[in-house]
């Protein structure tokens, strides 16, 4: 711990500030916006390791009305004030010496690591103005500096209650082309600092949004686990978390829930710094993991018969937060964010599985329905790759009588070019196989409407008829075991009518190829015709709308009975099915004349469609109602 009789001659001092401002790059990463925010971060991360090591409970960030100033305060002890040397205080040392750390870093724990860590100097050198203020020992401090040089001497400006370090700082714009800071950036960063430091209270103001926002989490990364949980919408397996905090040789908090996710997600942090990119420390965790649940499962005779659990199994579903704060941590990859110090995969590991395995045999009801969530993920993905062997057995086998028996295949049974229509309904389907161009075109009809997949568990999906005909067909497996390169069609075309049952069906489909098939979404093969609602005949003239609004424009254009005009004749279809296949063909499914909608999520909304279809699809009727017709709006604007 911090020694208490620190001097300033503990300082070491390395280097001089020069080489800041030649090659900023070098400390910062680089002058745009993530360098510029860099500096936010270094200046933070001194706060919090105050307030990390027990001698600070508040951390005050505001950003100025200009937008590009900031002061980061905290209630530390303060930065020390006494001579250094003949010349300087230890505060100047602190911030215009390259590398100037005290002795008094010795066992306490840093927030700094990779390219974090050059601390207070390297912000000072790349700041028009900075002005630090400390309270200590019943007195008020203040130094200011320009580019890194003081501009006078330390003084004591007043007097003052208790201890604290305020930093203000004015980014040069000689150095960064753009200084103006992010709030959102800011705020993220500190919402995730009170989440890792239980009890550390950090308010930030906005003084040009005229913003002020309390982050504080009296239970840390249980509050944090409880948020992630909510916002992915995942279904907790059991109520209480694990959680495990040490503090031996290496400190480590790590909450875990397991969920009816179908995905991993476990945020680390290294020293308060996100690991997105993982490492050492998520190895270790995954390794602890896996044998504190499988000795558990040895140890109570839970094996299940017929299949064998892999470390993926047992991690499906797996929600947590893992952080650690290490003296040393090597950070490496493009966006240094992978931790790649080797001793951490047997140290975290070592914590991990015997923490775990501990509380999985003193909560052995919680622990069973952990495990019976682990099987059934076994189960499901065994089922999965029953489902995809088939599959491929059915390809690599020149007949295709495996395939469904209701599917009308296409001749050409190259994937370029060819396009599978999912139709609703057996007469519909009639009219499509015979208005198609049988050499490309394939056909499936489904029968009624498909389960809805939003709460169905995979094994579940694969023993609905409807859907493993449609998997079967489309050629790509599923779940872990989908293959693009499989996929049969180059385009995969959902029909279905034109009405609000039509759209409800789209919407089933929609919703199975998200959860389960994604990628085809996400490869651009997902597309949905646009059958027409209505003929409208003028004379020898035809015309087809695609809905209310398109039939108005389309009367108004050739409307009644002007200049002689015979008066239209409005047909309004009541299904595809009473379509005549000629009639189909021209308006929905011939490649010249027909209008196709490309179904397409756009990446950063992926979470946000993640938790819509979730909220939308569970039980209430009228809120996915709501979602098909709103749906069914957007998709207006994506034509292709
Ligand atoms: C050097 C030594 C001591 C504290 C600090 C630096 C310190 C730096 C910053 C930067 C922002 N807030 C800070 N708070 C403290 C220890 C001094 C002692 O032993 O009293």
């Amino acid at each position: 711990m911090a020694s208490a009789n620190y001097t300033a001659k503990d300082i070491t001092v390395l280097e001089g500030l020069e080489p800041v401002r030649k090659r900023p790059g070098m400390y910062i990463g680089g002058v745009g916006s993530a360098g510029l925010h860099h500096l936010v971060w270094e200046t933070l991360d001194n706060s919090v390791d105050e307030a990390m090591n027990g001698f600070a409970s508040n951390i005050w960030v505001t950003l100025h009305a200009d937008g590009s100033s900031i002061t980061i305060e905290d209630d530390g002890r303060g930065i020390p004030v006494d001579k250094h040397d003949a010349k300087r205080s230890a505060l100047e040392v602190i911030f215009t010496v390259l590398h100037a750390g005290g002795k008094f870093e010795h066992g306490n724990y840093k927030t700094a690591g990779g390219l974090h860590g050059v601390g207070a100097s390297v912000v000072n050198a790349l700041s028009k103005e900075l002005v630090a203020t400390v309270k200590r020992d019943g007195a008020l401090w203040e130094m200011r500096f320009r580019q890194g040089k003081p501009v006078a001497p330390l003084k004591k400006i007043g007097a003052a209650r208790g201890s604290g370090t305020k930093v203000y700082f004015h980014p040069d714009a000689a150095i960064f082309p753009k200084i103006e800071f992010d709030a959102a950036i800011i705020k993220e960063r500190l919402e995730v600092a009170s989440y890792l430091h239980k009890g550390l209270k950090v308010t930030f103001e906005d003084e040009g949004a005229k913003e002020k926002i309390v982050y504080e989490h009296s239970e840390g990364i249980v509050d944090y686990l409880r948020k992630i949980v909510a916002e992915r919408a995942a279904k907790p397996v059991h109520d209480l978390p694990f959680t495990l905090t040490k503090d031996e040789g290496l400190r480590l908090d790590l909450v875990l829930q397991w969920t009816e996710a179908t995905d991993e997600h476990v945020r680390s942090y290294v020293n308060g710094i996100p690991t997105g990119s993982g490492g050492t420390h998520e190895s270790g965790l995954r390794a602890g993991i896996g044998k504190a649940v499988r000795n558990f499962i040895d140890t109570h005779n839970l094996s299940p018969k017929g299949v064998t659990l892999t470390a993926e199994d047992i991690r499906e579903g797996l929600t947590g937060v893992v952080s650690v704060f290490i003296a040393e941590p090597q950070f490496q990859g493009q966006t240094k964010d992978r931790l790649n110090n080797p001793e951490l995969i047997s140290a975290v590991d070592g914590l991990v599985r015997p923490g775990l395995e501990h509380w999985l045999h003193h909560n052995s009801s919680v622990a069973e329905a952990i495990v019976a969530r682990i099987i059934l993920s076994a189960r499901a993905r065994e089922a999965s790759r029953a489902a995809k062997d088939e599959v491929s057995r059915k390809s690599a086998t020149s007949t295709r009588l495996n395939l469904p028996g209701k599917l009308s295949d296409c001749t050409n049974s190259s994937s370029d070019g060819s396009e599978l229509f999912i139709v609703e309904g057996d007469s519909a389907g009639g009219s499509a196989k015979q208005g198609r161009d049988r050499t490309r075109q394939a056909i499936l009809p489904l029968r009624g409407k498909v389960l809805n997949t939003e709460s169905a568990s995979l094994a579940k999906v694969l023993e609905n008829k409807e859907l493993s005909d449609l998997v079967t067909a489309i050629g790509c497996g599923l779940g872990n075991n989908f293959d693009l390169t499989k996929l049969r069609y180059g385009k995969i075309i959902i029909l279905a009518d034109a009405d609000s049952d039509g759209n409800h069906i789209a919407t089933l489909l929609l919703t199975f190829i998200y959860r389960h098939l994604p990628k085809l979404i996400t490869n651009g093969k997902v597309f949905l015709a646009q059958p027409p609602l209505y003929r409208i005949d003028v004379g020898k003239e035809t015309f087809w709308a695609l809905d209310d609004a398109h039939k108005e424009t389309i009367l108004k254009q050739h409307g009644q009975g002007k200049n002689g005009r015979a008066t239209p004749e409005i047909t309004r279809f009541k299904g595809l099915g009473e379509m005549m296949p000629k009639v189909l063909w021209e308006t929905t499914l011939n490649p010249r004349t027909r209008r196709l909608q490309r179904v397409d999520v756009a990446d950063e909304n992926v979470l946000m469609t993640d938790r819509v279809i979730n909220e939308l699809m569970g039980k209430d009727a009228s809120a996915r109602f709501r979602f098909i017709m709103e749906r069914a709006d957007e998709a207006e604007e994506l034509d292709v």
